[in-house]
């Protein structure tokens, strides 16, 4: 009896510790949960480029999918190298050509700054993907059209940037020759080595949380008249991402026709 007493006393608290453990594994799951987020990129610097790129955010593990056109697709006869990266802590958007303070017709990556910050990711091809390896011109996707996949760690201050609509990307490199003869001249103000359209933004779009993140499993289930807030974040959600898909769609189908008619 005594004894049995004691197994349960000892049991207690090992129980008590794992319904802890899982009221926590279930409070950072809803708090850290994935999140999408998405950004239309357009094109900077009298460059041709456009494009999209969406981030699907789960903890600190960022999946990048991204779909550029247009880029400069030759620099000294080989696939021109266009470095990119998410920008943080700034305003969060893209600078317009009054950012140009040099006069030269183009917005240096640094008199971009003030616009869309310092950068707090690297998108490059492989390895680090740090502010370190910004300019790492052999990891960098090349050539006229990106299709970029890659899963990347992400540190707190660029999800704290992506989560409060912040977070810029821009995608550097343009040709040169559809530079101002005085910025043809010049060098970047990033790699001295290189010339200023060599890092010089070519598109720039700020991520926005996209309204199709969570496509809840219970969001069919959903009756009316609940007061639970996470069920009507999952109605919502699922607005959503029926309006998304639709303005999806539209947009697709004005690109075919436009393709057609070209
Ligand atoms: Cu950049």
């Amino acid at each position: 009896m005594k004894k049995s007493k004691k197994t349960l006393a000892m049991l207690a608290p090992t129980v008590a510790l794992g319904a802890g453990m899982i009221a926590m594994a279930a409070g950072s799951a809803s708090a850290a949960g994935s999140s999408t987020f998405e950004a239309q990129l357009n094109p900077i610097n009298h460059s041709a480029a456009s494009g999209t790129v969406m981030i699907s955010l789960n903890g600190s593990q960022a999946t990048i999918t991204e779909h550029v056109t247009g880029l400069a697709a030759t620099f000294g006869g080989k696939p021109y190298p266009h470095v990119q990266h998410i920008h943080i802590g700034a305003q969060g958007t893209c600078p317009g050509t009054s950012a140009d303070k040099s006069g030269d017709g183009v917005i240096s990556t640094t008199e971009g700054a003030p616009f869309y910050g310092g950068i707090g990711a690297t998108l490059s091809t492989s390895g680090d993907t740090s502010p370190a390896a910004a300019t790492t011109l052999t990891v960098a996707p090349a050539g006229s059209t990106i299709n970029y996949n890659r899963t990347i760690t992400l540190d707190a201050k660029t999800i704290s940037a992506l989560q409060s609509g912040t977070a810029v990307i821009v995608v550097h490199g343009d040709d040169p020759a559809t530079l101002s003869k005085q910025a043809q001249g010049e060098k970047s103000d990033l790699v001295p080595s290189l010339p200023l359209a060599a890092t010089s933004p070519a598109a720039c779009g700020t991520l926005k949380a996209s309204q199709m993140t969570a496509m809840p499993g219970g969001a069919a289930a959903t009756g009316g008249g609940s007061t639970s807030g996470v069920q009507d974040q999952g109605l919502l959600a699922l607005g959503g991402t029926l309006l998304a898909a639709g303005a999806v769609a539209g947009g697709l189908a004005g690109r075919r026709r436009t393709a057609s008619v070209r």
